[in-house]
């Protein structure tokens, strides 16, 4: 089965991958083993992300990411416990989650390589859109969402600041591979948009720019702080306040 193959490729890479240790950082290991699902392309969904309103009709749909597509895997890779707690301070980004965002993000795009390569073995094609020389970001709106696509694949649901929340919490990043082979999709354990957020308001506080309220985020202000957060430490930023000593960091809320 080359799901299974692939999913454990992923877990040898997150494990034995030196990218994944930060030498700097005293080999500080950035992720954990992620959770993986799977979206069949032609879920109703993806049309829908075209509404004004969910994402827009920018969003580009698998179809048009590569024709002849029939699945989307979709994986959360978690922070570990080290990068968690460090950045459970107020204020400024801990150090850790720093290195976390930035050079985690280069392993993560490996990881998105990997899966190409392995469908690609097998005499399938792939695309990751966030390596597509398509893909693009304009006012906070990308034409490819990984929460999207992973709320889709069954990972979790938005929330409040609008986070994706798995049942690992909420401190990760997500990547995805779209491709023409296919794969029987997830479950999708929830019906509502934002049904695992408790709505306890714990990430109002956290957030340095108040960029959070009752109502929502506001991805304007928060982007200003993530710029304020690259002049003090280019090449890195990040914040992720609002994804660290609150309920919903390591779990899903709704579900201990
Ligand atoms: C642009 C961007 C930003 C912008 C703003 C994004 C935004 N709109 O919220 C800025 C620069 C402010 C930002 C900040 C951060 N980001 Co950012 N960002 C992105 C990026 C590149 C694109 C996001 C996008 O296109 N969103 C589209 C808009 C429309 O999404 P939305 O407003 O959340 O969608 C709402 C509607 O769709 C609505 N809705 C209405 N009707 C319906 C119907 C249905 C069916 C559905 C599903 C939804 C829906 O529900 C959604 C939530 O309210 C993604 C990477 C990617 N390619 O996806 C990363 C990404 C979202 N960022 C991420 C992270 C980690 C961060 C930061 C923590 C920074 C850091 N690393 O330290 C902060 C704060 C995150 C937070 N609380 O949301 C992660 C998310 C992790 C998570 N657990 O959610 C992502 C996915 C990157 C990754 N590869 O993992 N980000
Ligand atoms: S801290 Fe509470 S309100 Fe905020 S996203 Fe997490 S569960 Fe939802
Ligand atoms: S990442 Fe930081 S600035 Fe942005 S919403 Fe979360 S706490 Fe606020």
């Amino acid at each position: 089965m080359l799901l299974d193959t692939i999913k454990e490729n992923i877990a040898e890479f997150i494990q034995n991958s030196e990218q994944n240790f930060v030498e700097k950082l005293d080999m500080m290991q950035i992720w954990d083993q992620p959770l993986i699902g799977v979206a069949s392309a032609s879920d109703p969904l993806w049309e829908k992300l075209k509404e004004h309103g969910v994402i827009g009709p920018e969003h580009l749909t698998p179809e048009e990411w590569l024709p002849g597509a029939k699945s989307v895997i979709s994986y959360f890779l978690p922070f570990t416990e080290h990068i968690r707690s460090s950045n459970r301070q107020k204020g400024l980004p801990s150090i850790e989650w720093l290195y976390g965002r930035c050079e985690g993000e280069v392993v993560n795009n490996n990881l998105r390589k990997l899966i190409i390569e392995l469908i690609e073995s097998a005499d399938g094609k792939a695309v990751a859109p966030a390596l597509d020389k398509r893909f693009k970001v304009a006012n906070h709106v990308s034409n490819w969402s990984e929460r999207h696509a992973a709320f889709i694949a069954g990972l979790g649901t938005f929330s409040l600041n609008y986070s994706l929340i798995t049942n690992l919490g909420a401190a990760g990043r997500f990547g995805s591979v779209i491709t023409d082979i296919e794969f029987e999709p997830s479950i999708r354990p929830y019906k509502e948009i934002d049904e695992y957020c408790s709505k306890c308001g714990e990430c109002i506080p956290r957030c340095p720019p108040t960029a959070i309220d009752e109502n929502g985020k506001d991805a304007e202000s928060c982007s200003k702080f993530l710029d304020k957060t690259l002049k003090l430490n280019k090449p890195r930023y990040g914040c992720g306040k609002c994804q660290t000593a609150v309920p919903c960091e390591y779990q899903n809320p709704t579900r201990v």
